[in-house]
């Protein structure tokens, strides 16, 4: 079928549409070719962008289609599998898990519903992996900003863990020069592997854990924000600030559709060669089925107490015990 034909045809369906009322021609399109103004019909349509194409016609008509799909995400809990054995107990094993699981399938294939569910969660995750902290929420809370040795923005971060690990030169010598050195807790924030992470929990988790810090009379240092963090940063800084403790909040690898889980990594103080046995991890902050961030901060304090009392983090700290 040559591009003649297939156009008679895209009109030919779409007029077919007008007539019985499925599709409407939009306000805003007066003036395209009839043939390529569709719009299905639906209250919580969602807008196509524009796909490059070289063919006017296809381009009119794909900047101007709706899709009238319901948002997969509303039936997550649903279960899909046809005709199953145990329908309460398929309903109580789901009830018990966030795992993908009752999914169901369309012969050897995952249901249409399923995958655009599975398609809308992997979106989540890239969103949060790709995109920067919000400048704002820095701002907030006075925190500057120094990059490790990534130069080659998120592409390079996720392929050179070990660059994440490292301060660049500027880093070290804005930090050198604004923070306060020999403190007993020095807070820094990465972006780590997701900035709705960050953006879902500082608000809550930063006060707590600077307040619950004076409370217990430790001297809180100066926090700043590390941008393409890893984990492994926390030597960095501890070699420079020389602090009893660091504890570094930062985005945990993304799950499909769940993108707002934070980890705080703490060290006693850390410094080069230091590994994850060296360091402890309160893991999944976040509200709502994680580690409060209000409760997840006063647990950071009381182990920054801990390790500061131990003289140890890690296993060592364990031992310890
Ligand atoms: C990826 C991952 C790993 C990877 C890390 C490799 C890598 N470069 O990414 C691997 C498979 C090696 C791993 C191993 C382990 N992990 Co792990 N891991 C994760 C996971 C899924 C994501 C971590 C993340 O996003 N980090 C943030 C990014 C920015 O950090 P990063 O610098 O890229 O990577 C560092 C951290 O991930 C760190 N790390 C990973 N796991 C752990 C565990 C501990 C206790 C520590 C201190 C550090 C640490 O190691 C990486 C290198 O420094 C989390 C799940 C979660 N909800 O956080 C579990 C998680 C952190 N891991 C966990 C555990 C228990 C372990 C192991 C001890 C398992 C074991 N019994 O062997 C080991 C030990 C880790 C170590 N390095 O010595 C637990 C920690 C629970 C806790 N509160 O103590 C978690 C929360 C999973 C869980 N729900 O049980 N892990």
């Amino acid at each position: 079928m040559d591009d003649t034909q297939l156009n008679t045809l895209v009109d030919a369906i779409v007029r077919e549409l007008k007539a019985s009322g499925a599709v409407k021609t939009p306000a805003s399109s007066a003036g395209t070719p009839a043939s390529a103004s569709a719009t299905l019909s639906s209250s919580s349509a969602v807008p196509l962008k524009p796909q490059s194409s070289n063919s006017p016609i296809l381009q009119s008509l794909i900047s101007s289609l709706s899709i009238d799909l319901p948002d997969p995400t509303l039936s997550r809990s649903t279960p899909r599998v046809k005709n199953p054995k145990d329908a309460n107990g398929l309903r109580a094993l789901m009830d018990s898990t966030t795992a993908r699981i009752g999914v169901g399938r369309a012969g050897p294939r995952y249901s249409t519903a399923e995958w655009l569910l599975f398609q809308g969660d992997h979106a989540v995750t890239q969103d949060a992996l790709y995109r920067d902290v919000d400048q704002k929420l820095l701002d907030e809370f006075n925190l500057f900003t120094v990059q490790t040795k990534i130069t080659g923005g998120k592409q390079e971060y996720l392929l050179r863990p070990d660059l994440g690990r490292l301060l660049n030169d500027d880093a070290k010598r804005i930090i050198n020069e604004k923070c306060q050195k020999n403190v007993n807790v020095q807070l820094v924030v990465g972006d780590g592997l997701s900035a709705a992470a960050i953006e879902a929990n500082l608000r809550q988790i930063f006060p707590v854990i600077r307040q619950g810090a004076q409370t217990a009379g430790l001297t809180f240092g100066t926090p700043f924000f590390v941008k393409y963090a890893r984990v492994g940063v926390m030597n960095d800084v501890g070699e420079l600030i020389k602090p009893d403790v660091v504890i570094l909040l930062i985005g945990e690898r993304p799950g499909l559709g769940r993108a707002e889980s934070m980890s705080a990594y703490m060290g006693y103080k850390p410094k080069y060669g230091d590994t994850d046995a060296d360091r402890d991890v309160v893991c999944n902050i976040f509200e709502n089925g994680g580690t409060n961030p209000l409760e997840g901060g006063a647990f950071v304090v009381q182990i920054a107490q801990k390790m500061r009392k131990h003289q140890a983090s890690g296993v060592k700290l364990k031992l310890a015990n």
